[in-house]
């Protein structure tokens, strides 16, 4: 194998730019602006690194925007990251996905010259050079529109030459069940195409699929949007040597990280004590958040004393806005999210769903509804019968099984606290 020149490139997808943040339960206006820009922000960080690191060009593998019908706002911030990093000489290419199709709308807007768009026909083939010095074969393709369920993977094949040959796009291999099935394909599809290294997009959760020949990496979403995408999100820095191994480093590039943290109330006796607990969790938070803001969900979670006493107020309303008392006047806050309750009342739950009493029936059908195969099902044609049903239905739909679940489990806790009651 002849040498090559070094070279480094930086790998991201999923920009999701100007995402609307959903499901922010307490919105503080001056929280919302921040995670309106956040998305941005980190874009910015991705070029950033791509400055400093000097690297020779960007991959961005699909999602740049959040809508179809991107923002025009989302446009001219993207252009204007881009323009930043071809003035310091480095190429970008840029491949659409699910979320951002060529058939979306668009300003009539020139991106600067160095910046490479993948059309959505065929998968396209170009090199990009260090001087008329070759340094990369970079193979990509856009989604025409957004469903698409042919199999991209396998329309790309390494061209003859003795570069480094580079596939960029954004799929689900292997059928993962959490995201769409859009591109479909498996990891013999990527090794069979004879590339070095894929640029994957579409899972939001960073993930190596493979570390060498060829090296397969979903870098992940840039900027966590919501209490699923918790934790770190960022880019890859990938440096390639004269002998073609590459090095791979994952750096973080989100400006306000989401986290989540269970909080047991078993040994915990008064509010007091629950209190100090849940700002211990926030300072720890803060530094594990390593200067940037972060947003925390706490779950209060087991079965102790403190379930009653916990019953007489509302968790995310008098804890939350204690916790979120003076965060706003920090750079690197601590939002408080929400604050949920799923504790349980200091009950042997089992022994009593023995008993051949009321509530041993009331909690034999709980149990019942769990064990179904379809409790979600179930519980949905429960509740069409119910009046209510009107005014709920539109949201039901939305609703995982863990949604359900938890909801069964809010019910039979309830409903056990309410009949234990009568009897004390
Ligand atoms: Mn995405």
């Amino acid at each position: 194998m002849t040498a090559c020149q070094p070279f480094s490139f930086i790998h991201c997808a999923d920009l999701h730019l100007d995402s609307p943040f959903e499901g922010l339960h307490a919105l503080e206006p001056q929280i919302a602006a921040i995670l309106r820009d956040a998305t941005f922000k980190a874009f910015g960080q991705v070029i950033d690194l791509a400055i400093n690191a000097k690297v020779d060009f960007v991959i961005i593998a699909g999602d740049v925007y959040d809508g179809a019908d991107r923002s025009l706002r989302a446009q001219l911030r993207f252009r204007d990251a881009l323009r930043r990093a071809v003035e310091a000489g480095i190429e970008c290419l840029v491949a659409h996905g699910n979320h951002d199709p060529l058939s979306g709308w668009e300003a009539a807007l020139t991106l600067p010259p160095g910046v490479h768009r993948f059309g959505g026909q065929q998968v396209e083939h170009l090199i990009v050079k260090r001087g008329s010095e070759p340094l990369a074969e970079i193979y990509g393709i856009s989604y025409p529109v957004r469903e698409v369920r042919d199999n991209l993977a396998s329309q790309f094949q390494r061209q003859p030459g003795q570069s480094f040959h580079i596939g960029v796009l954004h799929c689900n291999v292997g059928g993962d069940p959490h995201h769409d099935n859009y591109a479909p394909c498996t990891l013999t599809d990527l090794i069979n195409s004879g590339m070095d290294y894929w640029a994957l997009g579409h899972i939001h959760n960073q993930k190596v699929l493979r570390d060498r020949e060829p090296c397969i990496i979903y870098p992940g979403n840039t900027q966590g949007r919501n209490v699923r995408e918790a934790g770190p999100r960022g880019c890859y820095l990938v440096r390639v040597d004269e002998n073609r191994h590459l090095q791979t480093e994952f750096v973080a590039t989100d400006v306000v990280r989401w986290y989540t943290q269970e909080v047991n109330i078993a040994d915990l006796n008064s509010i007091d004590d629950l209190l100090e607990v849940l700002t211990e969790i926030l300072e720890e938070t803060r530094k594990a958040a390593d200067g940037r803001a972060a947003i925390l969900r706490l779950t209060l979670v087991g079965r102790g004393e403190l379930h009653r006493q916990l019953r007489h107020l509302d968790p995310d309303r008098d804890l939350g806005s204690r916790l979120r008392e003076g965060e706003l006047n920090r750079d690197d806050f601590v939002w408080v999210e929400s604050v949920q309750n799923r504790t349980r009342p200091p009950v042997d739950i089992e022994r009593k769903r023995q008993v051949q009493d009321f509530i041993g029936d009331f909690l034999r059908a709980a149990e019942a509804l769990r064990q179904d195969q379809h409790p979600a099902a179930l519980l949905h044609k429960l509740l069409a019968a119910r009046p209510e049903h009107t005014l709920i239905a539109k949201y039901l739909n939305k609703l995982t099984q863990e949604d359900w679940l938890a909801m069964l489990g809010d019910a039979e806790t309830l409903g056990l606290d309410l009949l234990l009651e009568d009897q004390e």
